[in-house]
């Protein structure tokens, strides 16, 4: 099985990643250093990796295999968890972790217009959506298992809507 961990910059994916590298069988790989260890940096703009996900292949694995980053949904996985969290929230962790503005913004307009969301249902048959927002990491991850554990086919997704927001201030 292979499990993509997408979301915008900032949800919570490597955290929530890091709880499910403790599972036997589970392993942990980041689309960033596959791209290095790969050469799939196809170029660099305003001092961001332009990651050429193509280019990417994942490793052989047995048991669960997965793939964590905010490009991680354009990888061949059976599923992709995509994980929100609303604007407001996300403002604040971007700002700590001392983003510029102008990126800040784009991650935020990127967030309450659902794109990630959007782009992976464009390319995966089983997308499973959960906020983040009011769940720790051990709730979240929970309740990603309850949806895999019910194997729907097709997509599982909570509803969320920060539309409202729009249009976003720097
Ligand atoms: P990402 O990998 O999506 O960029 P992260 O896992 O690094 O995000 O988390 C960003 C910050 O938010 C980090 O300081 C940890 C915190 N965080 C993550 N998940 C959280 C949650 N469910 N509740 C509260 N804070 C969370």
């Amino acid at each position: 099985m292979i499990i993509a961990i997408t979301g915008t910059p900032g949800v919570g994916k490597t955290t929530l990643a890091g709880l499910v590298a403790k599972r036997p069988g589970w392993r942990i790989v980041d689309v960033r250093a596959l791209a290095k260890e790969q050469d799939a940096i196809s170029g660099r703009v305003d001092g961001e990796d332009i990651i050429d996900t193509d280019l990417i292949e994942l490793p052989k694995h047995t048991g669960t295999l997965v793939v964590e980053g905010h490009l991680a949904h354009h990888l061949d996985a059976e599923v992709a968890w995509v994980v929100r969290c609303d604007p407001r929230v996300l403002r604040q962790r971007l700002e700590a972790r001392k983003y510029a503005p102008a990126k800040i913004l784009d991650n935020l307009e990127a967030e309450a217009l659902d794109l990630v969301l959007q782009e992976a249902l464009e390319t995966s048959d089983h997308v499973i959506q959960r906020d983040g927002t009011r769940r720790s990491p051990t709730e979240l991850l929970a309740s990603f298992d309850d949806a895999m554990a019910k194997r729907l086919k097709g997509h599982d997704l909570e509803p969320v809507d920060w539309s409202d927001q729009l249009p976003l201030e720097a």
